[in-house]
């Protein structure tokens, strides 16, 4: 069964719980489930998995190489700082889509820059928990293809 890494970075586990404004009420608990049945609609099987440390998410996006056909990526402010996580995503070759809840684009600017972009599929930022459905729904629309 094709299998795909739901990943979320630094501070996604405080979801719910503070900036409701920006971030929506949902917690993050919230959005592996939705993932998780969503994925299951498509006929994929989700794991999820969320770190605070930027070495953690390398290695989870070098081990989903050997065991996962894609990876939903939000990776949090690491988006707007880390080379090393756009080389593990360039080393892997595996599709990519970068998720955001809210829209970087609307935000201040250093928010604007994102080092996950250029090797993703594609970015969707602004829908808030529907992105990771959106995101669920591009990768196995590129999987099919
Ligand atoms: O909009 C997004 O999904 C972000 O990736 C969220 C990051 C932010 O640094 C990016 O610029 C955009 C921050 C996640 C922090 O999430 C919190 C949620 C609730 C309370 C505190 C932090």
């Amino acid at each position: 069964m094709t299998s795909l890494l739901v990943l979320n970075g630094p501070n996604l586990n405080l979801l719910g719980t503070r900036q409701p404004e920006v971030y929506g009420s949902v917690t993050l608990a919230d959005v592996e489930e939705i993932c998780k049945a969503h994925g299951k609609s498509l006929g994929f099987d989700v794991e999820t998995m969320q770190s605070n440390h930027e070495g953690v998410l390398i290695d989870a996006i070098h081990a989903a190489k050997s065991s996962h056909q894609g990876i939903v990526l939000n990776a949090g402010a690491f988006t707007h700082t880390s080379v090393a996580l756009m080389d593990a995503i360039a080393s892997v070759e595996l599709p990519v889509v970068e998720v955001h809840l809210s829209n970087i684009h609307a935000r201040e600017a250093f928010r604007h820059k994102s080092f996950i972009a250029p090797v993703a599929l594609g970015q969707i930022a602004g829908f808030g928990v529907k992105g990771y459905v959106l995101a669920l729904d591009a990768l196995a629309g590129h999987l099919a293809a």
